[in-house]
C-alpha cells in the first residue's frame, strides 16, 4: 500500500535512487532545495507540483523566496515516509528539470 509506513531499510533503498534529498535526522522525511532562475520558474514549478500532488492526494510542506524552493515531504497520516513521498519526489525532479 502507498499509505503504508516504510521501514529504514526501505526508506534507504528508496533514497539511493534520488539525487539531491537528504533525510531528516528523525528519519521521518525528505528535504531538497530546489533553485530556479527567476521566480516565475519558481512558479511554475510549484504550479506543476501542486497539480501533481492533487492527483496523488499527497501535498508537499514547502517555502518559497523568490526563486529558491524548499521543499519537505513525508506523510502526515503515518508520521514518516511512504512510497508517495518518493512518487511525489520524483516527479518534482522531472518538474525542476524540464
Ligand atoms: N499529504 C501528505 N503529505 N501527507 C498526508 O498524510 C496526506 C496528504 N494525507 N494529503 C491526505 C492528504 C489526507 O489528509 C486525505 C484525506 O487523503
Amino acid at each position: 500500500m502507498a499509505r503504508e509506513k516504510l521501514d529504514r531499510q526501505a526508506v534507504a533503498a528508496l533514497l539511493a535512487g534520488l539525487e539531491n534529498w537528504t533525510l531528516a535526522d528523525d528519519g521521518k522525511s525528505i528535504r531538497r532545495r530546489f533553485e530556479f532562475r527567476n521566480f516565475s520558474e519558481a512558479f511554475a514549478f510549484m504550479t506543476r507540483s501542486a497539480l501533481a500532488a492533487e492527483k496523488l492526494d499527497h501535498h508537499p510542506d514547502w517555502s518559497n523566496v523568490y526563486k529558491t524552493v524548499d521543499v519537505t515531504l513525508n506523510t502526515h497520516d503515518v508520521g514518516g515516509l511512504t512510497a508517495l513521498d518518493f512518487e511525489l519526489a520524483k516527479k518534482m525532479d522531472r518538474f525542476a528539470s524540464n
